[in-house]
Order: structure tokens, then sequence, then C-alpha cells
């Protein structure tokens, strides 16, 4: 009900305000002077849809993203480690619900979000259709994922829409502790046994370039950087944030004592940059097209999960027209 108001109200926001230069212009004006534009302010349509698609992508992908360090809760190779894990995922699950929240408050239903993911018309980050193999995954997820979620995240804490701004300073604050315990998990690896650390170099090894390629296409590919970055949505491109990335997350593999998958990489002593090598664009595109190595088993599992707790909602349900047919009869007394 809270969801059909809020799309009523988005309806009533767009119909009385014409879609003219002037009011576009007003609009830019704002976001140039840095000013933030909120739920009930006008906007341009393609403003509203494009942060719906980016918010609620970004929604499904903690959610989704889960699934893979789900996987390792019951295997965690200590009670300490288990906790730590068990909190982490939880985090993953409560900034997924920031998420939806902001995007609802665009005017798209919750339900309307989650039935595009499980109808597989929504997209998710392309990292998470990759497999977790051994607990170093965990560690590597932690320490590479989350850097890169980080590194992506910190910039769209000055986002021009204000809830999805607000929503991302407390998810940056846990994902940098989900960073350190990852970081943790590693350094206690390459300190240990040569099996163990084996293991830590491994999952470097198979998560290292999926991650280069969380930050979506190159700059020369990618669509919605330009009118995204007009809006203040985006303050760095995909390739920028991705050579941060790359900058600050070498330094700190090779503490590890670790090497990267690739030849290529090399530190520019003029550019003070680490090159690196040819990203495999092809392996992205096919993991977008849903070919990646996990994409079938991960919308199986959402699905599974969505219908396990079909009675959850309808209890909930059930609950809230309970106490609104309560609240409506002391009213009328
Ligand atoms: N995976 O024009 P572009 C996390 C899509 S972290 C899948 O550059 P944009 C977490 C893109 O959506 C991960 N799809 O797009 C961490 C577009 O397709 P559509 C989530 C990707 O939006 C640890 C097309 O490619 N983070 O959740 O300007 C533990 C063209 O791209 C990917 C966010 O979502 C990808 N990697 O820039 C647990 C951050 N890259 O929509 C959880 C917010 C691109 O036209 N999002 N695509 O069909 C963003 O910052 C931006 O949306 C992106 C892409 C930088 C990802």
């Amino acid at each position: 009900m809270y969801t059909q108001a809020l799309n009523a109200g988005a309806a009533e926001r767009e119909t009385p305000f014409v879609e003219d230069a002037g009011a576009a212009a007003r609009f830019q004006a704002r976001i140039d002077a840095e000013e933030r534009i909120e739920p009930n302010d006008w906007m341009p349509a393609a403003y509203r849809k494009t942060l719906t698609r980016q918010i609620s992508q970004h929604a499904h992908s903690e959610i989704v993203g889960m699934l893979p360090e789900g996987n390792w809760i019951t295997r965690a190779p200590s009670l300490r480690r288990k906790a730590a894990l068990l909190a982490k995922v939880q985090d993953e699950c409560g900034h997924g619900l920031y998420l939806y929240a902001a995007a609802e408050t665009l005017g798209t239903s919750r339900e309307e979000m989650v039935d595009a993911l499980l109808e597989g018309r929504a997209k998710y980050s392309s990292i998470f259709n990759y497999p977790t193999l051994t607990w170093a995954d965990i560690g590597a997820i932690g320490w590479l994922v989350d850097g890169a979620a980080i590194m992506n995240q910190i910039p769209l804490c000055r986002c021009s829409y204000g809830p999805y701004a607000r929503a991302m300073i407390r998810v940056c604050k846990e994902e940098s502790f989900h960073q350190r315990q990852g970081y943790e998990i590693m350094l206690t690896l390459c300190r240990g046994t040569p099996e163990q650390k084996a293991m830590a170099q491994d999952a470097l090894n198979r998560w290292w370039w999926p991650c280069l390629m969380m930050f979506g296409p190159p700059d020369s590919q990618s669509q919605h950087s330009d009118q995204s970055t007009k809006w203040k949505i985006k303050r760095f491109s995909n390739d920028e944030l991705r050579q941060k990335f790359v900058d600050a997350t070498v330094p700190q593999g090779h503490y590890l004592g670790l090497t990267f998958p690739d030849p290529d990489l090399r530190f520019n002593e003029e550019t003070g940059h680490w090159e690196f090598g040819e990203i495999d664009w092809d392996e992205f595109r096919q993991v977008l097209a849903g070919n990646g190595p996990c994409n079938r088993e991960r919308l199986a599992a959402r699905r599974k999960a969505h219908e396990d707790g079909a009675w959850v909602r309808d209890a909930a349900a059930a609950y809230a027209e309970k106490r609104r047919a309560r609240t409506e009869m002391k009213v009328a007394a």
C-alpha cells in the first residue's frame, strides 16, 4: 500500500510539470550548483529512469552478493570467522534494503524491482556470477570485491540524488569494515603454511580480472556515463575508478607477498600509475548475457528464496491490514 501511494505520487509529480526546456534548464542549474535533488522535486523522466535503473541494480547486487559468501558460513574455519562472515552477509542484506527503499522514492515499487530481477530483466553486478571455491575466496571477496565497491561508492556519497547519496554513507562505512576483514583473512593465509598461501594466490588469480570488470565497460563504450556525469550521479568515469582501484590494490597484494595474474602489470614512474593488461571484455559480455559460471545458479537460488518467503510476505500483509483496520475503527469510535 505504501508502494502504491508512492507510485501514485510519482505519477502526480510528473503530470503537472511539462517537460519543457525551461524546466530542464532549471533542473540542470540546481545540479550545477551542487543542490541535492529530493523525491518530491521535479526531475526529468530520464533522470528518474536512470537512477531507478542504477539504484535497483545496485540493490540486486547486494542481495545476490549474499549468495557466494553465504556458501561459506557453515564452513568458516573458526567461530570468530563465522561470526564475522555472518555479520557481513547480514550487512549486505541491509544495504539491499536501504537501496530498494531509496529506489522506491523514485516511484517504482520494490515488488516491481524484485520481479524484474527474478524474471531476468534486471542486471546485477557481474562479479557475483563467479563461484567461491575455497575459504580464501572469502578473503579475496572482502579485500578485492568490497575494495572495488568502496572505490565506486565513495563518490556516490556525493551523488545528486539525496536518498541514494545518504544511503551510500552508511553502506561505505560498512564496506570499509568488510574490506579489512577480507584483507585480514588474506594476511593470515599468506603468513600460514605454503598450502594456505597457495590458496590465497589461487583466489587472487581467479578474482582479479572479474574485479576489474566490476567498474563497467571502458569509457569509450559506456552508454550512460556522459549523461550520468552531467547529472552528477557519476563523479568519476569507469576507467578512472578502475585505475584508482588498481593503484590502491597492487601494493596491498605485494605486501601480502602475492603476484597478480597479469604479465603486463608495471608501475609507470612518470604517471605514478600501475599500468595493466587488456581486460577480456568478451568474458564480461558473456557474463552480462547470462552465460557466466554461476548466472543460472544465482537466479535459481533467488527465485527459490522468493517462493519460500511467500508465506512471510502474506503474513506481513495480513498483519498490516489488521493494524490498519484496527486504527480505522479507533478513529471512527
Ligand atoms: N555488472 O553505461 P555503463 C556490491 C551494465 S558492489 C553488470 O557504464 P553505468 C557488493 C550497466 O548497468 C556491485 N552490469 O553503465 C560488494 C549498463 O547496462 P544497462 C554493485 C554492468 O550505470 C560487496 C551497461 O553495462 N555496485 O553490491 O553508467 C559485497 C553499460 O554500462 C556492470 C553498484 O551497482 C557490471 N559490473 O555504470 C556485496 C554501484 N558494469 O543498465 C555487494 C552503482 C556495467 O543499460 N552502479 N554494467 O542495461 C554504478 O556505479 C554504475 O551503474 C556502474 C555502471 C559503474 C556499475
